[in-house]
């Protein structure tokens, strides 16, 4: 039996024709790293031939095999390519038709173009916590975030958010403060390997050990990238730094392993190239009560790649592509990451325990009994704000 047309069908209403998003390409701001067109699944990217001024290839669009899937805006770096609804398109979820990049609300746009290199992973996992942020439900005045010294460290000049650029290796202390002194607030960490367990390793333990109150996001890209790729806790034996030429002997730390022994509630490890993953694992952070930690392996072309002679950023995210092994629940002491080795992704830990505020409001109450007033506990209704 032919199955009828509902659109035609006599008595029932017509379904709204679904107006296909357009892309939009900001040709000077793209860096021709040729991440859209690699991972385009509907292979509708393309670079042109053409030159913009900065002397890179941005992509041109093939319209009529772009199903609007939004991979690309997710992963350019840049925030230069980006779904827009087209004209007269329907509202979507009672909210207004898209005309911008999904980052912009979320950063200060007139700072850009950023200081990222062609093919650095650092915007792309931006662009994941710009969307889990306006996803996760949290206002945006309840939001803080902190960042180090570093490339990476940088991200808390570009987000429109309350952000400080503190000294290397003191964002996890300044948090700290912060949190303390406003416990209703969300306070987000957001800075390098080197920054947060380098200089700034003995805050990071400290502050998983006391299940502080903060979302740690580290961007691992193997060595210090801002300073000239010297040697970081995180180069793999054997890979060349500028500091170690003839390759690294120090083992590196295991970071998902050391956050969870020192007691983080939430351990998870993406790559810059997993975004829906890495988005979903940010938005569950940021909605976790105690030190919940990310790492992002992201590429560093200018340093990490070019000493180890492996190629673009875009050879790295190929290298993500065919080498990661997605093992939620993975016990943390087996995914150490090896130079070019398999690296393991996936949420390792989430649990719940008390935070540093709880533990401490408890011992207060246990030793002063009514004479203490627990610090940071949500206000009940009708009690007076202070
Ligand atoms: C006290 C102090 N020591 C050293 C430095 C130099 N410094 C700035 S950033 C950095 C390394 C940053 O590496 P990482 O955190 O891995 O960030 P990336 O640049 O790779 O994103 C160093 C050593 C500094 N700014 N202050
Ligand atoms: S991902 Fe962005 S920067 Fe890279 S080629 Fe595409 S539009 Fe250009
Ligand atoms: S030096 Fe490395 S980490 Fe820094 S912006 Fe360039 S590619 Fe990114």
């Amino acid at each position: 039996m032919d199955t009828p047309n509902k659109e035609t069908t006599p008595g029932t209403s017509p379904a709204p024709r679904r107006v296909k998003p357009k892309l939009v390409v900001d040709w000077e701001r793209c860096k021709g790293c040729g991440f859209c067109v690699e991972f385009c699944p509907k292979e509708a990217l393309d670079l042109s031939g053409d030159f913009n001024r900065k002397g890179y290839h941005p992509p041109v669009v093939d319209d009529a095999k772009c199903v609007g899937c939004n991979i690309c805006e997710l992963i350019c770096p840049e925030f230069s390519i980006f779904c827009k609804d087209a004209e007269g398109a329907p509202a979507r979820k009672g909210k207004e038709p898209k005309k911008t990049h999904l980052a912009e609300p979320l950063l200060r746009m007139d700072r850009m173009p950023h200081i990222w290199c062609p093919g650095c992973g650092i915007g792309t996992t931006v662009n994941c916590f710009t969307v889990a942020l306006s996803q996760c439900g949290i206002p945006r005045e309840k939001i803080g975030l902190v960042s180090g010294i570093g490339c990476t460290g940088r991200v808390a000049g570009y987000v429109n958010l309350d952000s400080f650029h503190t000294t290397h290796g003191r964002a996890i202390p300044f948090a700290t403060g912060l949190a303390l002194g406003n416990p209703d607030m969300k306070v987000v960490v957001y800075s390098g390997d080197g920054d947060l367990t380098a200089i700034g390793g003995n805050h990071f333990i400290h502050a998983a050990r006391r299940n502080m109150n903060l979302t740690v996001i580290l961007v691992n890209n193997f060595i210090y990238g801002m300073t000239g790729g010297q040697t970081a806790p995180t180069t793999p034996i054997d890979a060349k730094s500028s500091t170690s030429p003839y390759g690294a002997s120090e083992p590196p730390f295991n970071l998902a392993h050391l956050a969870e022994t020192c007691g983080a509630t939430y351990v998870a490890r993406w790559t810059a190239l997993h975004t829906r993953q890495l988005t979903r694992a940010m938005q569950e952070a940021l909605n976790k009560k105690g030190f919940s930690f990310i790492e992002i392996i992201a590429p560093c072309p200018t340093l990490f790649l070019r000493l180890n002679k492996l190629g673009d950023g875009l050879s790295m995210m190929r290298f993500f592509r065919d080498n990661s092994e997605i093992q939620n629940g993975a016990d943390t002491r087996s995914v150490a990451i090896p130079y070019q080795g398999k690296i393991v992704l996936g949420k390792f830990v989430d649990k719940e325990e008390p935070t540093w505020l709880d533990r401490m409001n408890n011992q207060m109450s246990k030793a002063l009994g009514t004479r203490h007033v627990p610090y940071g506990a949500p206000k009940k209704e009708g009690e007076a704000k202070s």
